[in-house]
């Protein structure tokens, strides 16, 4: 077995960053199409400002051995889609069973958690708070503030992700809106569709 050399990476809080990691990636709005409620406000803002970067990741993955470990910093733009405040695309682990933590750096937000039955549960994350994403919940940040939203995140390295959860079933079951009085609403999203109960027991199981 190969031994690692140990790390040490600078988390750049103002600049939403992770220095000294092994990659990044960034999204677009463009990058989002499907994942909003609200069809024309998402067609009308991309149209001026689709390759704006709405959320991008930076970090530190060793290897992708069971046992070793992935952390990084998630840094997401303020704004809305109609009413809907801007989200992450979201998964599950590929690995059903993998956890997570998130550890809030700056701004305001939340975790948005599915649990294969359609439970649902939500998370605010600030500064200093920690957010234990357990195995087996699709979870999707929300920015509900007016600055950047920054996050640590740590899971196993053999997780992997599953994007199709969500499309397959329509979204997630509730969605993020701006309630008008300067916080946010939890609304059920009408195109949800719950898993089967084989599916919903295969991930259990898993
Ligand atoms: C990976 C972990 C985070 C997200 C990141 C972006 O398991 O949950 O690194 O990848 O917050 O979200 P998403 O849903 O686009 O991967
Ligand atoms: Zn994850």
């Amino acid at each position: 077995m190969t031994l690692f050399e140990p790390a040490c990476c600078l988390v750049d809080v103002a600049a939403g960053r992770l220095a000294g990691g092994t990659g990044a990636y960034r999204k677009r709005l463009a990058d989002l199409a499907g994942l909003y409620l609200d069809a024309a406000a998402f067609a009308a803002l991309t149209a001026t400002r689709g390759d704006e970067i709405v959320y991008d990741v930076t970090e530190f993955r060793p290897s992708e051995n069971a046992g070793d470990m992935i952390f990084g910093v998630t840094r997401m733009s303020p704004g809305k889609v109609g009413d809907e405040y801007f989200l992450t695309r979201g998964h599950i682990h590929a690995r059903a069973d993998r956890p997570e933590i998130y550890y809030g750096q700056a701004g305001q937000g939340l975790m948005l958690m599915e649990s294969p039955a359609g439970d649902i549960r939500i998370v605010e994350i600030g500064p200093q708070s920690i957010c234990y994403v357990p195995p087996r919940w699709i979870h999707r940040s929300v920015n509900t503030g007016p600055g950047d939203f920054v996050m640590v995140f740590a899971y196993p390295a053999d997780s992997g992700q599953d994007y199709g959860i969500i499309e397959r079933s329509g979204g997630m079951k509730t969605r993020i809106l701006d309630d008008g009085a300067g916080g946010w609403t939890a609304r059920d999203n009408a195109a949800y569709r719950p898993r089967s109960g084989a599916e919903v027991a295969a991930l259990m199981a898993a």
